[in-house]
């Protein structure tokens, strides 16, 4: 067995792979564990991260009101499953006012690192851009300068510092619903000043991956493995009937992760039940956070459906790693 590098997490939400199921991974049976409603106000709540906190777990959900306006959530559940969600959006405090100020707010990750948590999400800040802020406790949380310029989505930071530096993936973008995107990987002393960035890996330009052919993007934070940084991420594919999202995964070396072992030519999951071909954006399967047990090699993958609700799904170091080493690009 490959070996997660992190904690155990014996309660962790799981279910065995269906039987007769020839996909490394599989949706838990309840989906969609968060529905459009959950929270009073909310159109939808999607794209969210988990993580654990405490005896449980903790989040930062993407919320979109009935306005349609893009905000993140602090939400918390005993079990990973069943989630209470804040009804007033997060106000973070710190950094310069301008910073501070709300355009909008989506698609967080949530990475623990050293003594914190940190958020990376979507800021829109003169167009969007990777906004950066951390947590102790889900109370109170600080706003940091963003990491880049505009224009930039899906920030993802490793859990821990590479070669001395804090480490970030991101997909740099237009001002609108971008029919391009490569993951770069970058690199900062200091969580504030951001550079040494680095080409990680790009769409697949051919039939043998489609899927992949339009863009690409970070999905939760990375997982550490004995093998390297187990990497799950979305990959679009352009049709007439606009972009479907799928996801895939790649190992990327473990001192060096702007270098690609293995990537993922077939999908790992893609848009397939109702709850995923159908809402406000229909066939969307979008990753954004995975916890894990490290005596188990299991991963829970949380991924937003269909721009609408929340889904998780289940795998395993192996069922990945296996995939990936049979069906590399
Ligand atoms: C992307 C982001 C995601 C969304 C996806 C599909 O550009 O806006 O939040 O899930 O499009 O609509």
């Amino acid at each position: 067995m490959a070996k997660i590098i992190s904690s155990p997490l014996p309660n962790m939400p799981w279910q065995e792979k269906p039987a007769g199921y020839d996909m490394p991974v599989w949706r838990y049976s309840e989906n969609p564990i968060i529905t459009r409603h959950q929270k009073p106000g909310a159109n939808s709540i999607f794209n969210s991260a988990a993580v654990p906190f405490g005896d449980g777990y903790a989040g930062v959900f993407r919320c979109d009101s009935r306005g349609l306006s893009m905000d993140l959530y602090a939400g918390f559940s005993d079990d990973g499953l069943n989630w209470k969600i804040n009804e007033t959006p997060i106000q973070f405090i710190g950094a310069d006012p301008e910073i501070l100020q709300r355009e909008y707010r989506y698609d967080a990750r949530v990475c623990f690192i050293e003594d914190r948590y940190y958020i990376t999400w979507c800021n829109g800040y003169h167009g969007p851009t990777i906004g950066v802020g951390y947590t102790f406790d889900f109370k109170t949380f600080y706003q940091m300068e963003n990491a880049f310029l505009p224009y930039n989505r899906n920030g993802v930071l490793f859990p821990r510092k590479i070669g001395g530096y804090y480490t970030m993936l991101s997909r740099p973008s237009d001002t609108g619903h971008t029919s391009f995107g490569d993951i770069f990987c970058s690199r900062s002393p200091d969580m504030r000043f951001w550079g040494d960035h680095r080409y990680v890996m790009g769409v697949y330009r051919g039939d043998a991956s489609a899927w992949q052919s339009t863009k690409i993007g970070p999905g939760p934070a990375p997982i550490e493995t004995d093998e390297g940084w187990l990497l799950i991420y979305h990959g679009v594919l352009n049709t007439c009937n606009g972009f479907v999202y799928r996801m895939g995964a790649a190992l990327l070396d473990i001192d060096e992760p702007w270098k690609v072992k293995y990537r993922t030519k077939f999908y790992v999951m893609g848009p397939e039940e109702l709850y995923e071909c159908v809402g406000d954006v229909p066939n969307v399967t979008f990753p954004c956070a995975a916890i894990t047990d490290s005596d188990t090699g299991r991963i829970a993958i949380y991924y937003g459906c269909a721009d609408t609700v929340t889904g998780l799904a289940f795998t395993t170091v192996d069922e990945l790693l296996d995939y990936m080493k049979k069906n590399s690009l």
